[in-house]
């Protein structure tokens, strides 16, 4: 694989899609020994499919809001991978949305899905629309608009979206009322549906839930216990909720969460009801964490900063893409972090990641920290597929297993000459692969 002459065509040919970019070369740097020890993947130019979505749909979302004005947005589907599976990933309702940024999410879900072990292939979607002070019925006619279009890319062996920022249990529930409003089709559409219809008990939690089971398993392998930890989350969504939750339920101590605002600084820790409070804050709409310091004393309130200054054992970053940068990577090395957990999708710069594994410190990349929430998706599946609903012992026990099994993946790929587990070349080899073995068998297509 000539890596440059590829980077170079693609930063040609998708200029200013810096997400995109960034996402691949990610991974064309952890597979290039491997992919070069496959001619045969050169010959059938499977580096050059690999890198393109198979298709991308992007459509129009007029809606009127409750001024009685027409509001426009755009939406968007990025159909990346279908090798091992129909597509499957979340939609995410933000005004940051561009096609880069799905693009690099439907990427980065091609090969975490394929971690699962699950038969999903990638996808990745949503709109610029912001959520942001949107009154409930404004939100209902927004989804409403957005499947008048979406319907006719999606079904439950073609495409099967799900939440991401900005759309959870409520947006999920307005898709899907939509969706059989216009196909008559009740099917598993969409994954993360209310309890009521088909939805997966633990779904909400997963992503936090799988995220410290494989935080736990890091730290095992360095003899390290989790218990007592001091740990620094961002973000106060579905995610950080999730990893919140576990980690106190685990012993660990959890200090800060952050909002676009700045962040909280609760040295008694989030815990108990103020893990409740946090779905509280999210459901106000208002997307800041601020009011978590007038509700909590003893809890700091720190305008526009980030939460990677303060001490802590393990980073849990839980936000967005680019939220940890190579300042902070610095800072946590200087505090004395133990390991960082990237909860959120690519939620580290290069330049932080290329800082870790130089301090060869326990850092686990997006796709494998993460990939609890799409495999309970994938669980969600299997349940509407045979019409039963399994226990929260039976997904939670699933789950467990998935991420263990996504552990020792990373392992297996990873683990350098030194002893060292390099988990981002462990988890872009073992998912590369997986994907490049059925898109080998499946011929030119
Ligand atoms: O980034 C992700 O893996 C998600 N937003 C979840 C996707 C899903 O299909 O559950």
């Amino acid at each position: 694989m000539e890596l440059q002459k590829i980077m170079a065509h693609l930063e040609a040919k998708h200029s200013g899609e810096n997400e995109y970019l960034q996402a691949v070369r990610e991974v064309l740097v952890s597979i290039e020994d491997v992919y070069n020890a496959h001619p045969e993947f050169e010959k059938a130019k499977l580096i050059e499919r690999l890198v393109e979505p198979e298709r991308i749909i992007i459509f129009r979302v007029p809606w009127v809001d409750d001024k009685g004005e027409v509001q426009v947005n755009l939406g968007y589907r990025v159909q990346f991978n279908s090798a091992i599976g129909p597509y499957k990933g979340g939609l995410r309702f933000h005004a940051s949305v561009n096609l880069s940024i799905l693009k690099f999410l439907a990427f980065e879900q091609t090969f975490k899905n394929a971690l699962t072990t699950l038969p999903m292939g990638g996808g990745k979607g949503g709109s610029d629309f912001s959520p942001r002070g949107k009154s409930d019925a404004e939100v209902m006619r927004f989804c409403q608009a957005f499947m008048n279009e979406l319907y006719r890319y999606i079904g439950p062996e073609i495409d099967i979206p799900a939440g991401d920022i900005g759309v959870g249990g409520r947006e999920v529930g307005y898709l899907f009322g939509q969706y059989k409003k216009l196909t008559r089709d009740w099917s598993g559409v969409l994954t993360g549906k209310g309890l009521e219809f088909g939805g997966s008990l633990i779904r909400p939690e997963a992503t936090g839930y799988g995220g410290l089971y494989f935080v736990k398993e890091m730290l095992a392998v360095k003899g390290l216990d989790i218990k007592g930890k001091r740990v620094a989350i961002s973000g106060f969504g579905n995610v950080a909720w999730g990893a919140a939750k576990k980690a106190t339920e685990m012993g660990a101590k959890v200090i800060t969460i952050s909002g676009p605002d700045g962040y909280i600084y609760d040295e008694q820790g989030v815990s108990g009801e103020k893990i409740d409070y946090m779905l509280e804050l999210r459901a106000s709409g208002n997307d800041i964490c601020s009011p978590y310091a007038e509700r909590f004393k003893g809890a700091v309130f720190v305008p526009s900063r980030k939460p990677w200054e303060v001490k802590c054992d393990i980073a849990l970053p839980c936000a967005t893409q680019n939220e940890l940068n190579g300042d902070d990577a610095r800072c946590l090395i200087d505090n004395g972090t133990l390991c960082v957990g990237e909860i959120s999708n690519m939620g580290c710069t290069p330049e932080a990641i290329d800082l870790f594994v130089e301090h060869q410190m326990l850092y686990a990349p997006g796709k494998a920290v993460n990939a609890g929430g799409v495999a309970t998706s994938g669980l969600e599946m299997s349940q509407n597929a045979t019409h039963l609903n399994w226990s929260a012992d039976e997904v939670d026990a699933k789950l467990h297993a998935i991420m263990h099994n996504i552990h020792e993946q990373c392992v297996k790929y990873g683990t350098e000459p030194s002893g060292y587990v390099n988990y981002v070349k462990g988890a872009n080899i073992a998912g590369f692969m997986k994907v490049a073995k059925a898109m080998m068998a499946q011929g030119v297509v």
